[in-house]
């Protein structure tokens, strides 16, 4: 039951498995990493990284050139196998387990008796005891906690992966970690595989409290961002500074409110309240609300710049920013994205955009608007609208603003 665990195999090289796999490899523990991308695996097994994020390439490199992190596209035999692949959402706002489902299939020839399989991938409810059950089918030679009086062959656990995109390799490390083994056993089994890195404290809990509690530290975060973007649209009917009301009402010693802003992106906090919602319709009232609140608030800027766009005869419109919050480049379920994009559809005037953090538009953008630098867009532009408040912007003074008019979603001119 606690044999060593000397090789780990990781599936999903993305945000979350890459990092921790180089994290893995880093404590001199075998890793291998698998992505179904060729070039993401070319790229790691070079030293380099497909993604962005502080610090990972030097981490990366370390772990490739010392040969304990490989990246391959399919699994090889491991002591652990960690899965860490994407959880979006389907038609309906339904949880969509496929990729997990295709995890299980490509691992499922290489596993041996004493293996444990750790899902990492934010899942809802019963996800794990499923994994355990699709493994189960396909490798009845085989007992699995799902199917298995006492101990099993191989054991199976929930543990969420929780890390801040930018801040991902202490986060990983200093976090605590909530595992939710299927059985007990399963729970210690994959405790020991994150003692070998995980300075915080590792709670044991069962597979579905762990699922749960992942999805309530999102839905909790989607619930607060709610509460400030719809303050911020009745502090608009109102005509009060809705920052400035944040500030004052901040200072009660047990008022935390977040800030509001242009929507709620990435792909985590806007979709895993969903996995709640799907999962208990008729109780999850307050949290299918927030979804809808923040869901809307893309649209409610669109109209302010639209009105802001009245006064022109065809104003030039710069968005500053276009990733899904500061001072990173993933534009994935970005509101900034969606606003920019809907602003030139509506050809209400040609649209600037600024994103420090890529080189090129992404494919939704190209031909319907120019990304250039933040000097060129304010050179040209009539209406400023700030949706990012990546650093750059945040040096921008108030007399390089001053016969603009400005949309700030973000409180960057709020002093
Ligand atoms: N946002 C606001 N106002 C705020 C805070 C955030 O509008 O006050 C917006 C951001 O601009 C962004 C979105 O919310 O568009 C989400 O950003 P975020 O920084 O809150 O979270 P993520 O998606 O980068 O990472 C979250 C984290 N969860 C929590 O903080 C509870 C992270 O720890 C998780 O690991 C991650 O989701 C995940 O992978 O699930």
């Amino acid at each position: 039951m606690s044999a060593a665990i000397n090789k780990v195999c990781v599936v999903g090289l993305g945000y979350i498995g890459l990092p921790t796999a180089a994290v893995i490899a880093s404590r001199g523990i075998d890793v291998v990493g698998v992505d179904v991308s060729e070039k993401a695996v070319n790229t790691i097994n070079e030293g380099k990284v497909h993604i962005v994020e502080p610090d990972l390439d030097m981490v990366v490199q370390a772990a490739v050139t010392t040969g304990k992190l490989r990246a391959t596209m399919t699994p090889e035999k491991a002591d652990a196998f960690m899965i860490a692949v994407p959880t979006p959402f389907k038609e309906g706002k339904k949880p969509d387990l496929s990729y997990i489902r295709a995890a299980a299939e490509a691992i499922a020839p290489q596993l041996e008796k004493g293996n444990v399989v750790i899902l990492e991938s934010t899942s809802p409810v019963g996800a794990t005891e499923q994994l355990s059950a699709w493994l189960a089918e396909l490798r009845a030679d085989l007992s699995f906690p799902t199917n298995a009086q006492g101990q099993p062959d191989v054991f199976v656990a929930h543990c969420p992966e929780r890390v801040l995109p930018g801040h991902v390799l202490r986060e990983l490390v200093e976090n605590d970690r909530v595992i939710g083994g299927i059985s007990e056993q399963c729970s210690e089994k994959a405790k020991q595989l994150y003692h070998v890195f995980v300075r915080g404290e590792c709670i044991v809990t069962n597979a579905r409290t762990a699922e749960l509690a992942k999805l309530t530290e999102n839905s909790f975060r989607d619930v607060n961002i709610a509460f400030a973007n719809e303050l911020s649209i009745i502090c608009d009917k109102l005509n009060i500074n809705v920052w400035n009301l944040i500030r004052l009402a901040n200072r009660h010693p047990r008022v935390n409110v977040l800030n509001p802003g242009p929507g709620v992106g990435g792909h985590c906090i806007a979709v895993d309240p969903w996995f709640i919602v799907d999962s208990a319709p008729e109780e999850a009232r307050m949290i299918r609300t927030a979804r809808e609140v923040n869901d809307g608030k893309p649209d409610y800027v669109i109209e302010q710049v639209k009105r802001a766009a009245d006064d022109f005869k065809r104003p030039v419109i710069a968005c500053l920013g276009l990733a899904f919050k500061a001072d990173i480049d993933d534009l994935r379920e970005s509101p900034a994205v969606g606003i920019a994009k809907a602003l030139a559809d509506a050809d209400i005037g040609d649209v600037l955009a600024v994103e420090p953090n890529i080189s090129e538009l992404p494919t939704k953008l190209e031909g319907k608007m120019e990304l250039v630098s933040l000097d060129n867009a304010l050179a040209r532009c009539n209406v400023l609208v700030v949706l990012v408040d990546h650093t750059p912007f945040k040096a921008l003074r108030m007399d390089e603003i001053a016969k603009k008019v400005v949309i700030d979603t973000r409180g960057l001119f709020s002093q």
